[in-house]
């Protein structure tokens, strides 16, 4: 059988038959949370969730099953439906079994994101990030502030690529999500047992906020009034200032932010924030001095304090990257970790919930294969193959208690070289499936893991799924001709990255 994520126990009732579409569903607590029980036979199918998300894994189940015509948009009159009668006992490893989407970077329109929730519940993920504000732009309409998005929204051309001959394209790019848009994204993923996770970046990767409100930026050391939306890459000088009126500022986007996404975790970054400015800055000193604290990376802890707390007072919880381990993390925080498994490893041993994303397996806007065909080739080598042996549980902390709290893991996909909805299939696909199997399946040790099985089940099924749903992703034998990039610089990492055994 065919199925990607492979399930946890199949059995073969003998036979198949005709299917007529009879499903029959209910939900019992006792077969656990987001798990289910499919059973097919000559009477149709039958399936038992441990509540509805589990009904909903089980459907997709079912759906692939019945043949890669399912995944089309309207069935097609092709005769009946075969499907072997079998019993399947499922259930997901991970509880977050994550995709983020950078729609900061380069703007990716409302329709594109709806397709991309499709595509994550086809394949049993459930959470979908969306990397909402960047120095490049700002993707969220923030309705007390607009000058976010009538100004951050905006950039006047674009670094093409990363690295060397300097390439722009000068046309001017854009665009965000209205309020009412990002309802409509919530409610369609919720349908689908997808949860929306929104980051709000702070208090580096804001150029584009303080393009739009000067004040918010470190005014005392540049001019902010003078700084634009940034049109190309890389870590970035002008941060956010560290006083209250900032401080203030973010409580008024968070309010709005809060009230859009329902769901338990708000990403407020935390990543990358040059300390440049403030060591310059005669404000940020005074607060350094006011606050007790030893230098910037304590004034930057503090910031982050201020909305753990801030959101932990409404309910809510904070998720950052890793960085924000570095001043001490209120409870109920939780990290995602990004630079190797180290902070992860700290984090889940202090206690803390850690989502595993190493940028050492699973960047997506990493490159797939050597070559020089491959599109605007950056970062590390990651194959299909090396992500499907990708493992979110370090050894350090295999079978020990503080395992559990690897809540699960995410693959991100950062666009600064991924300009649209092609590209971003293409750096997607087939990664992605590897990674749905990763955090779903229980599988052996990395090096134990059978990839010639699962490349069987890409080649015999899962490619045509992929096709019957439009996906534009990297074929096994390399690009097409339409998804080559020729004379657009990347930039490639240098370091060997298979990592699993170094992670302590
Ligand atoms: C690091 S991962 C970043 C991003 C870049 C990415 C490129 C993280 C928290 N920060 O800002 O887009 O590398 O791979």
């Amino acid at each position: 059988m065919n199925l990607i994520p492979a399930p946890r126990r199949i059995e073969r009732n003998g036979g198949s038959g005709p299917f007529g579409g009879d499903v029959r569903t209910g939900v019992d607590p006792a077969v656990g949370p987001e798990a289910y029980r499919l059973v097919v036979s000559s009477g149709g199918a039958e399936i038992v969730g441990g509540d509805d998300a589990g009904v909903f894994w089980g459907r997709q189940t079912l759906r692939q099953l019945t043949g890669p015509d399912a995944f089309r948009r309207a069935p097609i009159e092709r005769g009946p439906v075969t499907v072997p009668y079998v019993t399947i006992e499922d259930r997901p490893r991970f509880a977050w079994r994550g995709f983020m989407l950078d729609v900061a970077r380069h703007f990716l329109p409302k329709d594109d994101v709806l397709r991309y929730v499709d595509l994550l519940a086809a394949h049993k993920l459930n959470v979908l990030h969306l990397h909402l504000t960047d120095d490049q732009g700002w993707r969220i309409e923030i309705r007390r502030y607009p000058r976010l998005t009538e100004i951050g929204a905006w950039r006047k051309r674009t670094r093409m690529g990363w690295g060397e001959p300097v390439l722009w394209d000068e046309r001017p790019h854009g665009g965000f999500y209205t309020q009412d848009d990002l309802r409509e994204i919530v409610a369609y993923a919720a349908e689908r047992h997808v949860t929306v996770v929104p980051e709000i970046d702070l208090p580096g990767h804001s150029q584009a906020a303080i393009a739009a409100y000067p004040e918010l930026g470190n005014t005392d050391v540049v001019d902010t009034a003078a700084l634009e939306v940034m049109t190309d890459w890389g870590i970035n000088r002008n941060v956010l200032a560290p006083t209250d009126a900032v401080l203030r500022f973010y409580e008024g986007v968070l309010e709005e932010v809060l009230a859009i996404f329902p769901g338990q975790f708000v990403h407020i970054g935390g990543d990358e924030c040059s300390k440049e400015q403030w060591r310059g800055s005669p404000t940020a000193q005074a607060r350094i001095r006011e606050l007790g604290l030893r230098d910037e990376d304590g004034l930057q802890a503090w910031m982050i304090r201020h909305f753990d707390r801030w959101l932990a007072a409404r309910g809510r919880r904070l998720i950052g990257w890793d960085e924000i381990l570095e001043g001490g993390l209120a409870e109920g925080a939780a990290v995602m970790c990004w630079r190797w498994y180290r902070g992860g490893i700290a984090a889940a041993e202090a206690g803390h919930s850690v989502v595993m994303c190493p940028q050492q397996e699973v960047y997506l806007d990493h490159v797939q294969a050597h070559g020089p065909e491959e599109p605007v080739p950056f970062g590390w080598v990651h194959t299909l193959e090396d992500v499907y042996r990708f493992e979110p549980v370090p050894p350090r902390l295999a079978g020990t208690p503080h395992a559990a709290n690897i809540i699960g893991a995410q693959a991100n996909l950062w666009t600064e070289v991924v300009e649209n909805r092609s590209r971003v299939d293409y750096q997607a696909f087939p990664r992605l499936v590897a990674f749905a199997e990763a955090v779903w399946s229980e599988l052996p040790d990395p090096d134990e893991r059978d990839f010639d099985d699962f490349e069987r089940r890409m080649n015999t099924a899962h490619y045509a799924r992929l096709d019957a749903l439009g996906v534009g992703y990297r074929p096994p034998g390399g690009p097409r001709p339409w998804q080559q990039r020729p004379g657009v610089p990347g930039r490639m990492h240098g370091k060997p990255r298979r990592t699993w055994r170094m992670a302590d």
